[in-house]
């Protein structure tokens, strides 16, 4: 048996649930469509079609990079790549519409099709994925009536008109059009989360009325999964270990409009990492009887002709700069920048045994010859260790203040992502535990008077009591890091209304001794562009409050070295905790606590033919005692755990 990955992929266990729904018959016109299916085959012009699909999303991807990417996907033997669509990059702002670079989908799926691989569009407009929200954008929360999720009127308007935008982007890109577009994915996981057939029936019909292609589901394997997961009309299909989901899919998916060839949607060909001290890099490296495992049943699938797969993930690229989601049990668990995955493409896009091992296994079943050769593995550069100088505290780069009685939260703020400050004057003597709001959302950094006072984090199983002693004129601040919103729940989670509740910041009052203290002055600090920070060095006063630094590095090679020769991993090796930008480029967050100790910085963004490259470095917990901070570029990663020395006590 697999080993599951119950707590973080996005699939889940038993229960039952009843009903029976009543089905249209599945209509499937006489004149050889493109792409349909029988009850027994995918057929693409009539021919049956054994979808070997791999999952890869652009906008976890450096569009120069798609090529490479699609072209190692093909190369592994892939017929197929599965993508997710993140409505909340292509709809930064209700209703504007951001479509170039990253975000343009349309590109992504010419260049696929360009390389002979047919698409599976996973639109959502939820989509899990380990990103923010699973995929929603954070003004979404700021909708009045909103539930996400639901048959709710305020989310299907939203969601309408984004489905929409985004099949006009593609519309032509179907496989009815001549293009590479095969399937689109009603939801995602739906069963896991509820069974409000009104509403998955809602998102069907909005897909029917944009897009021509076959629509199908995606559910965990068990019967309440599909139960509430699976609808009329709709091809219902599984994910997970695929002996135990094709045989649910063939007992409860009894509805006949429902019923067609077997698809394992999420393979999983391993599992994302999770900041902690304690939770190592997962990968299947190094672990024979995993990988031999992976082998058997990707022959179980391949071997059935009625079968097909999709690797979760192929390649799984970076949730660069705050796109990460997080997962809460009863604290809060946030994925890494890295969204590596243990997969068979690595997050620098180079190929691994793994990689190797699928490419042998899918060549027993296709023709012989039909798989390009693989690309060669370009060695990533170094970058000789280089000094970071003090430029210029975080709270002196404050834009506009919002002042209230009683705090407001980073939605109500208007702001999405990042960190945001919130500050009190003491008017009384005050002596206590700072409580920030109903809970920390999610990592709130105390000072008084410039001092840090301590941290107070809910991803801590047991949260510091963080003690202040305020007096007339003494200044309280609460830098609040909003770490990623949740991005999966399960029915049984009874946590599971955190769904409706993304808010970050404060939520509530800050109580001292259970009195609310009056009088904010709150600062978004969404850190958008950082071109804003000077580029002089300072000498800091104090080393209490979050500082960035700034640094260059210039590489010889000719401008017109091949990009992938300048991917790198860059690595802050005194650095606690923070943030690092490469010439405007937000890489991400690092933590010393690990298993993430370096970041992909992609060769698209590097200045060859020695022009300056300008890294900026936010480090919230600046320190002359870890030693002067530098930056280092590796050319093989590294991975690894230390303990959190903000709280020892707190796992
Ligand atoms: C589905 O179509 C294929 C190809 O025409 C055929 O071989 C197969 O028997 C069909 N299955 C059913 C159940 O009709
Ligand atoms: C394919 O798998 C399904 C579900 O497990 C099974 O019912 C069917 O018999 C298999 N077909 C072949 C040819 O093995
Ligand atoms: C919840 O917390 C307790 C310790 O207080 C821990 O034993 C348990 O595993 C936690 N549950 C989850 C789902 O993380
Ligand atoms: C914090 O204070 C609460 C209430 O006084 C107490 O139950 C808890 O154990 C304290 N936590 C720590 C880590 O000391
Ligand atoms: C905040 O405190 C004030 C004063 O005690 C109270 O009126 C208000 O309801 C509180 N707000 C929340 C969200 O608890
Ligand atoms: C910033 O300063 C460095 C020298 O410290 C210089 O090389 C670089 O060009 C400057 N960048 C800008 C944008 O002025
Ligand atoms: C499949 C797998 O190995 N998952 C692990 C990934 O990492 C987390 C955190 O260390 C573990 O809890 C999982 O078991």
């Amino acid at each position: 048996m697999r080993v599951y990955f119950i707590q973080t992929a996005c699939l889940l266990l038993e229960l039952s649930s009843s009903s029976a729904v009543a089905s249209p018959s599945l209509t499937i016109s006489a004149a050889a469509p493109a792409f349909t299916y029988n009850r027994t085959n995918f057929l693409l012009h009539g021919e049956p079609h054994q979808i070997i699909g791999g999952q890869m999303d652009p906008q976890r991807i450096p569009p120069a990079y798609w090529r490479d990417r699609l072209q190692k996907a093909r190369a592994m033997g892939l017929n197929t790549v599965f993508s997710y669509v993140f409505w909340n990059m292509l709809e930064p702002i209700q209703g504007t519409w951001s479509n170039t670079g990253e975000n343009d989908i349309a590109a992504f799926f010419r260049i696929a099709h360009e390389e002979n691989l047919n698409i599976v569009l996973r639109p959502g407009p939820y989509i899990c994925g380990e990103r923010d929200w699973g995929g929603f954008p954070a003004w979404l929360a700021t909708i009045p009536g909103m539930v996400v999720r639901s048959n709710n009127e305020p989310f299907l308007k939203a969601a309408k008109s984004y489905l929409e935008r985004l099949a006009g982007d593609i519309h032509a890109l179907q496989i009815t059009r001549g293009g590479p577009i095969l399937m689109v994915q009603v939801e995602n996981e739906y069963g896991s989360f509820g069974n409000d057939h009104d509403y998955t029936s809602a998102l069907r019909d909005m897909l029917q009325a944009n897009f021509e292609t076959v629509l199908y589901t995606n559910d965990g394997g068990v019967e309440w999964t599909l139960e509430g997961g699976s609808v009329p009309g709709v091809l219902a299909e599984v994910d997970g270990d695929p002996s135990s989901g094709f045989s649910s899919l063939r007992k409860y998916i009894t509805d006949p409009s429902q019923q067609g060839p077997l698809l394992d949607g999420e393979y999983y060909t391993w599992a994302p990492d999770q900041w902690g001290s304690y939770n190592l890099h997962n990968a299947s490296e190094g672990r024979p009887e995993v990988v031999e495992q992976f082998m058997k049943d990707l022959d179980y699938v391949l071997s059935n002709e009625s079968a097909s797969i999709s690797l979760y993930m192929f390649h799984g690229g970076t949730n660069f700069g705050f796109s990460n989601g997080a997962l809460w049990q009863n604290r809060t668990t946030v994925f890494t920048s890295s969204y590596d995955y243990g997969s068979p493409l690595d997050e620098s896009g180079r190929t691994t045994n793994l990689y190797s091992t699928f490419r042998d296994t899918i060549q027993k079943y296709v023709q012989q010859g039909s798989i390009p050769d693989v690309p060669l593995n370009v060695p990533r550069m170094k970058i000789p260790e280089f000094g970071l100088m003090p430029a210029m505290g975080l709270f002196d780069l404050l834009g506009p203040v919002t002042t209230a009685t009683f705090p407001l939260t980073m939605e109500g703020l208007g702001q999405a992502y990042g960190f945001t400050l919130y500050e009190h004057m003491a008017i009384t003597s005050v002596d206590g535990f700072v409580q920030p709001g109903d809970r920390a959302r999610d990592r709130v950094l105390v000072y008084v008077d410039g001092a840090l006072k301590g941290v107070i984090d809910s991803q801590y199983q047991r949260p510091l009591n963080v003690s202040v002693h305020l007096t007339p004129g003494t200044k309280l601040q609460l830098l609040v890091e909003n770490l990623g919103r949740v991005d999966y729940y399960s029915r049984e989670n009874p946590y599971r209304n955190y769904v409706q509740d993304p808010y970050k910041g404060i939520f509530g009052n800050v109580t001292i001794n259970g009195v609310a203290l009056e009088g904010w002055d709150m600062y978004p600090l969404p850190l958008v562009d950082v071109s804003k920070v000077k580029n002089t060095t300072m000498t800091p006063s104090s080393y209490s409050t979050p500082l960035f630094y700034r640094g260059t590095f210039s590489i010889s090679r000719p401008a017109s070295t091949q990009l992938a020769e300048l991917d790198t991993f860059l690595a802050i090796p005194a650095g606690v905790k923070g943030n690092v930008w490469v010439n405007g480029f937000h890489l991400g967050r690092y933590w010393r606590v690990g298993p993430q100790q370096s970041l992909y910085l992609p060769g698209t963004v590097v200045k060859a033919g020695g022009q300056v490259n300008e890294v900026v470095v936010l480090e919230l917990e600046p320190s002359k005692t870890h030693g002067p901070m530098t930056a280092v570029g590796l050319n093989e990663r590294m991975w690894g755990n230390e303990l959190d020395q903000d709280c020892l006590q707190c796992v």
